[in-house]
Formats: structure tokens, C-alpha cells, sequence
């Protein structure tokens, strides 16, 4: 039995939530704007545009398209000097054991993620050969919680959506996931993602038993 594994990156391969967080404050506070960890939280699955959009919401501010253009960019200079230190320590634990555990079972595995440095990212960790299919934030238009992402996942990997499973840590990639009528796994907290068909806390709580039942349903 073969199915499509999709996993998001954030989040679920690697935290690269916390130097996002740091760009993303660094930017804020240079505009006077306060960012909180809160709020990096509802930036979650978010895209670049739509997260720099939200800011200045909570802070009340409008920028030129030519400011908020500069603004992105040098938010994502900041994020790349970040991820640049990034290494196989940053995945996330038991990621790697379930990865070589879907290998040996000759499954599909795709990456499904907004970010545009999605690739660099799976260079740097040494993961970039796991996936059969990467769909990052170059090649959607509609961003979570739009299924797109997902959908062109599926595509690639030659699987029709209903035989996928996307493991996710974002509300928005859960409901992305729930669109394309594919089985959403929630890597995370129950209450925040209870819209997924299950969820656990981390991947070490996910056992190889699951995998097996899934693969074989
Ligand atoms: P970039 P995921 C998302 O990745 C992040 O969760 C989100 O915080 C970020 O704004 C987005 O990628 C875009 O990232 O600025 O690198 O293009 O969780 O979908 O893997
Ligand atoms: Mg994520």
C-alpha cells in the first residue's frame, strides 16, 4: 500500500518559528510597533506578505508599497543570517527516524510549506533527498488556508488527495489540509488544532504502530 506523506516545515521538520520571531520583532520594534511572542504565534503557515500586512495592523501603521516592499526584504535578510548557522541538530526530534521509516515502507514524501526558503532550509539540515516533491511558498498562489500547496503536493507525487496524510502545526495548514480532503495530522497542542483528524504533541508521541495503520487503511 502506498500513500503521500506531506509534511509543512515550520514547525514540523525544524523550529524555525523562533528566528522568524526575531526577524519579524527586529522590524516591528524599528517602527515602533511591539511584537510579542503571541502574536508570532498567529504568524504561524502565515506568508511573508500576509505576516508583514498583520503587523502593521496590530501596530495601526500604512506604509508606501515601496516602504512595505524594502521592508520584506530586509526582514528576510535578517531570517537568512539566521538560518544560515542552521544544521541536522535543528530537526526536530524522532522527524528523521519517521522519514527513514516511510523510506523503507516506499511511501511518498512530499514538503508542503509557505516559506520561500523552504529548500535552503532542507539543504542546510541535510534532509533535502527525504523528499520525493517540494512545494514551497515559489510555487502557490493561494496561501494556507487555501489547499493549494497540498493539492500540487498530491500532484507531484502522483497521489490522489483522499490517499495523503499532511502533518502540520499551523491552524491555517490544518484547514488547508481538511480542504483538500486529506487526512490532517496536527503536530502541536489538541486545543489549538483540534480541527485535525489527530494530533500529537511531537513526533516522539507518534507511534510506529500509527504509521503502519494509516499506510495500510
Ligand atoms: P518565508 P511553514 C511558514 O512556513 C512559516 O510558518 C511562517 O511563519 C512564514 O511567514 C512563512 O513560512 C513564509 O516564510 O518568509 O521564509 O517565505 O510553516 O508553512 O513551513
Ligand atoms: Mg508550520
Amino acid at each position: 500500500n502506498k500513500k503521500g506523506f506531506i509534511f509543512d516545515l515550520d514547525g514540523v521538520i525544524v523550529d524555525t518559528a523562533k528566528y522568524h520571531f526575531l526577524a519579524w520583532r527586529k522590524l516591528a520594534n524599528g517602527l515602533g510597533i511591539d511584537f510579542t511572542h503571541e502574536e508570532n504565534e498567529q504568524l504561524k503557515g502565515v506568508s511573508r506578505v500576509r505576516s508583514l500586512e498583520k503587523i502593521l495592523e496590530w501596530g495601526g501603521k500604512t506604509l508606501s508599497q515601496d516602504e512595505f516592499t524594502s521592508l520584506m526584504a530586509k526582514k528576510n535578510e535578517e531570517y537568512l543570517s539566521y538560518i544560515s548557522t542552521m544544521d541536522a541538530s535543528e530537526i526536530l526530534p524522532h522527524v528523521s527516524k519517521v522519514l527513514e521509516f516511510l523510506e523503507e515502507k516506499h511511501q511518498a514524501v512530499a514538503l508542503g510549506s509557505a516559506s520561500k526558503n523552504a529548500r535552503p532550509i532542507l539543504e542546510k539540515v541535510s534532509l533535502l533527498e527525504k523528499f520525493n516533491a517540494i512545494v514551497d511558498g515559489n510555487d502557490v498562489s493561494k496561501a494556507k488556508p487555501d489547499p493549494e500547496v497540498f493539492l500540487i503536493g498530491a500532484k507531484l507525487l502522483n497521489m490522489q488527495p483522499q490517499d495523503c496524510i499532511v502533518f502540520e502545526d499551523s491552524v491555517a495548514g490544518v484547514k488547508a489540509a481538511n480542504t483538500a480532503n486529506m487526512i490532517s495530522i496536527g503536530i502541536g497542542e489538541k486545543d489549538v488544532l483540534h480541527e485535525a483528524d489527530y494530533v500529537f504533541k511531537d513526533f516522539t508521541e507518534m507511534s510506529q504502530e500509527f504509521v503502519e495503520a494509516i499506510i495500510s487503511n
